[in-house]
């Protein structure tokens, strides 16, 4: 199946409120399909690594601190379109402005603890899943994909 991949993390905020499931869920329920899942509490170069791009942002020193302050759930999903729809089931950046019926406009309120990341490009999504599983994802196919793929 030559469908995208994308990189998805419960932040640590969603990872203590107990929101594991309900991520996974809403993934699962869509139709996309999970690759790779990790539990994982990660060093401040990690952190540092995997938002890069934002070095240079006043914010950055705090997003790091909230990002190594507990174990976070890191996951690859797969299907079609999961990028940009991944990051549609996500919501907006700051949760005040995340639509209702997304993850960060039903669970979140401060743009510093928006519970959960998204890839935000087919590029991104590749170089952050080479960050967080080296070590390869999971095979498999799951016996429900003609009854949600034509
Ligand atoms: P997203 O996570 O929606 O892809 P981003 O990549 O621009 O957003 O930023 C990464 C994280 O940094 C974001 O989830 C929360 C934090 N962040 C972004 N903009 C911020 C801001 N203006 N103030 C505080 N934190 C911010
Ligand atoms: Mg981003």
């Amino acid at each position: 199946m030559a469908t995208e991949q994308t990189f998805i993390m419960i932040k640590p905020d969603g990872v203590q409120r107990g929101l594991i499931g309900e991520v996974i869920s809403r993934f699962e329920k869509k139709g996309f399909y999970l690759r790779a899942m990790k539990l994982i509490s990660v060093e401040r170069s990690f952190a540092e690594k995997h938002y890069a791009d934002l070095s240079s942002k006043p914010f950055f020193g705090g997003l790091v601190e909230y990002i190594v302050s507990g174990p976070v759930v890191a996951m690859v999903w797969e299907g079609k379109q999961v990028v940009s729809t991944g990051r549609k089931l996500v919501g907006a950046t700051n949760p005040l402005a995340a639509e209702p019926g997304t993850i960060r406009g039903d669970f979140a309120v401060d743009i510093g603890r928006n519970v959960i990341h998204g890839s935000d490009s087919v590029e991104n999504a590749r170089k952050e899943i080479a960050l967080w599983f080296p070590e390869g994802i999971a095979e498999w196919k799951s016996a429900q994909h003609s009854w949600i793929y034509e």
